[in-house]
């Protein structure tokens, strides 16, 4: 359990049972951020404990990137006893299951207190059921001294619910023909691949079919759903309507796995697909198959559809192996340092196994275009968009994966939304390597600013903010790194740590894009 209790919550934690643990962050939106990277990189439901209507209020923005992570998440937050609910005393949380929405699949506030096991077995089976996501139980303060039956509580508590639906068969024979007799095909890997286990299954896809592979936009992908040094990646498409068009010119079948089609922004009018070209979509989401502006789609649990197509495709394709990924850009030598030649220092002391974690929003495709990424739960992004997921999810991913280094990639101003994080990396022990790029500005701001012909606002520069002297206050080492070798040398130290340690680094201002 990820909390941060109140008195409201108490009740609740009293007897803390021996089998759960709990996590404490200081702020809510910590408190949800770590258990999202929990809940991803675990891929169990995980519970969280808030404090009545402010600690809700708090988590929101967590809670609403949480639902755009497809991240399954058990929300609980304690209420005013029963007696005075209607008089609203202090602490109320006067209408808690409409605060949440529509951030969570379901809300509830149980009408007896003997049904608080009911509704916990509820909202932990929905949560994990796809679409993945978070759901809601306010639970009155003085339920906890209720009697319930035991076998009753234990009875909708052990059920299992499992939600892994099959694809129609027609749908997928006709799928696997289309591709088959496709002239130029094309795969666009989505973040639900990862998450369904459907990596390997991925990669057979495109090497049967000899398809090029792109990786969905950037901005919706929380986690990669195909490995960046395969001869077949092409890279990440960009997030514009007509840019997403653009990249696909030439293809007549574009297959979207385990993707929403598709996460635009900003907003770059133009042709939803190429001239002529056909898009299916393979999603566990309903919403995300509905709301589609083009194409068809099948909803189904992402890995068991891959393999139904394999079952049904030839052994092999008629068309040639595309050709191979000459692999990332070369960036020459900069002094001051920019945010490419950093990653490209990043990706020679990588471990294989590492997991990144990127919240560093001028620098997202220089990371995506350096890196090479090639292992199964390698990468965790919002795809949500709110500030304060990188630094609190790092710490819930490396909860969840104890034995695979962690690092994650931070802007100094996202490191802000979510920076009493740093205090649980060092209660918990979790051996997180934070780089923080240090550019002195909302650079991706700036950028957007231009691109829209925004002259003259505000509050885009962050002078003299000291992340480093900040991370040194929780606890955390801090090393300074000026120039190339001395970021090297500074991460290598950190990823052989076994405490968190923060790697800060000035960096020119502006994008940075390969
Ligand atoms: C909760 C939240 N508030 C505000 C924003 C808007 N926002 C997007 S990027 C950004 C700047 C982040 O600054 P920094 O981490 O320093 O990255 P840089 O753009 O300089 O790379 C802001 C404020 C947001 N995405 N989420």
């Amino acid at each position: 359990m990820f909390g941060n209790p109140g008195s409201t919550e108490l009740p609740m934690l009293k007897d803390y049972p021996s089998d759960f643990s709990y996590v404490l962050g200081l702020q809510e939106a910590v408190v949800v951020g770590m258990a999202d990277g929990f809940a991803q990189a675990s891929g169990k439901t995980t519970v969280v404990n808030l404090h009545t209507a402010p600690g809700v209020g708090n988590a929101m923005g967590a809670i609403f990137n949480a639902q755009a992570n497809h991240s399954p998440l058990l929300v609980t937050a304690g209420q005013q006893v029963r007696a005075q609910i209607t008089l609203q005393a202090n602490l109320t949380n006067r209408d808690a299951t409409r605060m949440p929405h529509p951030l969570v699949k379901w809300s509830f506030e149980p009408s007896r207190p003997e049904d608080v096991p009911l509704a916990l077995a509820h909202g932990a089976h929905l949560a994990g059921l796809a679409p993945r996501g978070p759901v809601f139980v306010s639970i009155p303060m003085d339920d906890w001294d209720a009697e319930v039956d035991d076998e009753y509580a234990r009875a909708a508590i052990e059920r299992k619910v499992s939600g892994r639906a099959s694809a129609d068969p027609d749908l997928v024979r006709a799928l696997a023909a289309a591709l088959d007799g496709a002239a130029n095909p094309v795969l666009v890997a989505g973040p639900d691949i990862d998450a369904s286990g459907g990596w390997e299954l991925a990669i057979a896809l495109a090497e049967r079919q000899n398809l090029p592979v792109w990786a969905s936009p950037p901005t919706g992908g929380n986690r990669l759903g195909f490995p960046e040094n395969h001869p077949n990646y092409r890279g990440a498409l960009p997030p514009g309507i007509g840019a997403v068009s653009g990249t696909l010119e030439g293809h007549d079948l574009i297959l979207v796995v385990g993707s929403s089609v598709f996460p635009y922004y900003p907003y770059i009018p133009g042709r939803l697909l190429p001239e002529g070209a056909k898009l299916v979509a393979i999603t566990s989401d309903p919403d995300e198959a509905v709301r589609a502006p083009i194409g068809d789609a099948i909803v189904a649990d992402v890995a068991l559809t891959l393999q139904a197509l394999l079952a049904e495709l030839p052994a092999e394709a008629s068309r040639p192996a595309p050709e191979p990924n000459p692999g990332p850009a070369e960036i020459p030598p900069a002094d001051p340092l920019n945010s490419s030649t950093v990653h490209t220092a990043l990706a020679e002391v990588l471990p294989e196994d590492a997991i990144v974690v990127l919240e560093s929003p001028s620098s997202t495709l220089a990371m995506r275009n350096q890196l090479r990424l090639s292992r199964p739960g390698s990468y965790y992004f919002s795809a949500g968009g709110g500030l304060g997921f990188g630094l609190s999810a790092a710490v819930g991913v490396q909860l969840a994966e104890p034995d695979r280094p962690v690092v994650c990639v931070l802007g100094e101003g996202s490191a802000q939304y979510a920076i009493t994080a740093f205090w649980s990396a060092v209660a918990y022990k979790t051996p997180v390597t934070f780089l923080v790029l240090r550019n002195s500005e909302y650079a991706i701001l700036k950028w957007f600013a231009e691109t829209a012909q925004v002259t003259g606002a505000p509050g885009l520069d962050l002078p003299e903010l000291n992340v480093a002297a900040v991370a040194e206050g929780y606890g955390v080492t801090a090393h300074r790194a000026r120039d190339r070798d001395e970021v090297s040398g500074a991460l290598q130290q950190a990823l052989a740590s076994s405490a968190p340690e923060l790697v800060e680094v000035p960096v020119e201002s502006g994008m940075s894009l390969f």
